[in-house]
């Protein structure tokens, strides 16, 4: 393996670690992606750099190709790694608390925190970033709470969360994702059955459970309908058109325990027709229940008769797991977990045939545990086998072309340390996947990394697939704290970050420096404060006020230089509000503890950074 770096001065920086090629790829960064469009699976890896001229090193001072953003499972957050250093850049807080970041503790991340249920917590598994015409926009990323029921968007220009969607239908938001090709609607998958409404009715009935998919819109970030299943749903991904949604359910006995789940030989992919569901909505064919439409599409609704079902039940091996649709939209492929096959599914034929199982087209037996499959746009899915420890790469249309069960378009194996749930290749999710990384998301990672007590970390493991001749090739091991689930790898130049925040972006008005905008004022016992920061101070030295004050302080950061960044720390308060240049937070409290209390900058800003404070006098009532 060569360790050197090409010389990048005639390069395209984007693809500074990959030799130039007379390349398609390159040219869509350049700018012709659309005539491109349709393409692309075309490309052989011919056209990719062998795998013995790539460095995923990255040097000091160069920046990655991609953006990975990858979710923190039960940590609430969602990560964002370089590709292909692996570097982790920054975390996003998104169902958690974060102090470093003012996450939750100036009023408007508070409130939007408390208006979603008030939990501390979520459980983050699938983020996917905004499309357009099935290419990545950069727009926004949404993301699932398998503990709460919850969705929330992540806006990309300030990374950070700017919305959560409590879904009153829904316990335990699993699966989640766009309707391709346009983000038009946002969809949460419902994993857990429960009664609906779940308000103590039925508790003893689990036939009476059932699930639900819901919508929402993207921007405004607004729930629009539910339709509900009395099987369970799982995860899902999109067609590329528009029409069809896919969820896997591995409950399809209604069961209640273990046994009873995995009792039947086969259970669902569940396949929704969202132009006939919204027409089903328009036509008021619905029940309202928590204040949102709720559309019958169990198998037994009217609904799902005649020629055209709102939603189509399709029997695949026994406890599915994943569900993606290949790029070029022709196929939905589910992997089989607790059965050694992914099976293929036709989505044109789903409008075409009267039983459903007839567009199957394909079952390939690809090993023991097979959780998800990725694709790298030439005609390869990549699917994680959980309990064999490997990534096995495979031919689709020799799957389709094969016998049903057979393993003969199976092209290689590479072991993973150890058990992989999600991988997920460079745009693997768009109708043009970039064809060069796969990171697999190992939930074990044993003997990879140094001890640290009985607490492990996971293993994010990179692979380089560019190089059909050569393989797989393992390229390094990220230990990952717990515990991501998914990812989306997104080009880096389909993003267009903020580096200081544009004020007219905030709900607060700017404080500039001009008297009049400084103020201390108090209305009874509320005090509300206006003030300004920059190095070295904040505009009072002292803020004083009686115990028991409801207390507002509002503050800008008046800095116009990217990275200086301050905030309002009260010690013994539990306070920490992050501003970021050019940007006005306010957080309100009660003075309920007399005393004095130096409001200081957490943010090492700069040489007199730890002289940045004021008093925050509270005199006994
Ligand atoms: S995921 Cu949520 S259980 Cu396989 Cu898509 Cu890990
Ligand atoms: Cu501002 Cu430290
Ligand atoms: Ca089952």
């Amino acid at each position: 393996r060569s360790t050197e770096t090409t010389a990048v001065d005639d390069r395209d920086p984007l693809f500074a670690r990959i030799p130039r090629r007379d390349f398609m790829k390159a040219g869509a960064a350049a700018g012709a992606m659309s005539s491109l469009a349709g393409c692309t699976g075309l490309l052989d890896s011919d056209d990719m750099p062998a795998a013995a001229d790539v460095d995923a090193s990255v040097p000091p001072g160069e920046l990655d190709d991609y953006y990975a953003f990858l979710s923190g499972g039960h940590s609430g957050d969602i990560r964002v790694y370089g590709v292909p250093s692996m570097r982790q850049i920054m975390r996003i807080p998104v169902f958690n608390v974060e102090s470093a970041r003012g996450y939750g503790f100036d009023d408007e991340t508070h409130d939007m925190l408390q208006d979603a249920g008030g939990y501390t917590w979520g459980d983050t598994h699938h983020p996917r970033v905004s499309q357009t015409d099935n290419e990545y926009d950069g727009e926004w990323l949404f993301v699932n709470d398998k503990a709460n029921g919850r969705m929330a968007r992540v806006d990309l220009e300030y990374f950070e969360t700017d919305a959560i969607i409590d879904l009153p239908n829904q316990q335990g938001t699993h699966g989640a994702c766009a309707l391709m090709p346009d983000t038009r609607l946002i969809f949460g998958v419902g994993e857990l059955r429960v009664p609906i409404p779940n308000d103590g009715r039925d508790l003893e009935d689990p036939s009476e459970y059932g699930s639900t998919l819901s919508a929402m819109s993207a921007d405004p970030f607004d729930h629009e309908w539910d339709v509900r299943v009395d099987c369970n749903l799982d995860n899902g991904d999109s067609g590329k058109n528009g029409e069809w949604f896919f969820t896997t359910s591995y409950n399809s006995e209604e069961g209640v325990t273990e046994a009873e789940m995995t009792a039947a030989d086969t259970d669902y992919v569940v396949a929704f027709n969202i132009p006939r569901i919204e027409a089903a909505v328009d036509a008021g064919e619905y029940e309202t229940i928590n204040g949102v439409p709720v559309v019958d599409g169990t198998e037994d609704s009217p609904l799902n008769t005649g020629s055209e079902p709102l939603v189509r039940y399709i029997d695949v091996p026994t406890n599915p797991h994943g569900v993606s649709v290949t790029p070029d939209g022709q196929y939905a492929i589910a992997s089989g977990k607790l059965d050694p096959t992914c099976t293929i599914i036709e989505i044109d034929q789903l409008t075409e045939v009267d039983d459903p199982n007839d567009a199957i087209v394909g079952r390939v037996n690809v090993g023991n545990g097979p959780l998800h499959t990725a694709y790298d746009g030439r005609g390869h899915a990549y699917t994680t086998l959980f309990v064999d420890s490997e990534v096995v790469k495979w031919d689709i249309d020799a799957a389709v072309e094969a016998e049903m069960g057979s393993a003969d378009p199976v092209i290689q194996k590479h072991e993973v340390h150890y058990s992989p749930g999600h991988l997920i290749a460079a745009e693997s999710y768009t109708g043009d996947p970039q064809g060069d990384w796969l990171i697999v998301l190992n939930k074990l990672s044993k003997d990879r990394f140094l001890p640290v007590g009985p607490v492990f970390p996971e293993n994010d493991q990179l692979f380089y697939i560019g190089d059909d001749d050569a393989g797989m090739e393992l390229v390094k091991d990220t230990p990952a704290y717990p515990e991501p689930h998914d990812a989306s790898i997104v080009r880096a130049d389909r993003l267009d970050p903020a580096s200081v925040y544009d004020p007219d972006d905030l709900t607060l008005d700017f404080i500039s420096t001009d008297d009049e905008d400084n103020f201390i004022e108090r209305d009874g016992d509320r005090v509300h404060v206006e003030m300004h920061s920059q190095r070295n101070y904040f505009s009072f030295e002292d803020i004083a006020v009686q115990e028991g004050d409801a207390v507002t302080i509002r503050t800008t950061n008046i800095e116009q230089t990217e990275d200086m960044l301050h905030s309002v720390a009260i010690p013994e308060y539990d306070i920490n509000v992050k501003i970021a240049p050019q940007e006005t937070r306010e957080v309100t409290f009660t003075a309920d503890k007399p005393g004095v209390y130096w409001i200081y900058c957490a943010f090492f800003c700069s040489a007199l950074h730890l002289e940045m404070r004021s008093r925050l006098l509270v005199e006994p009532a």
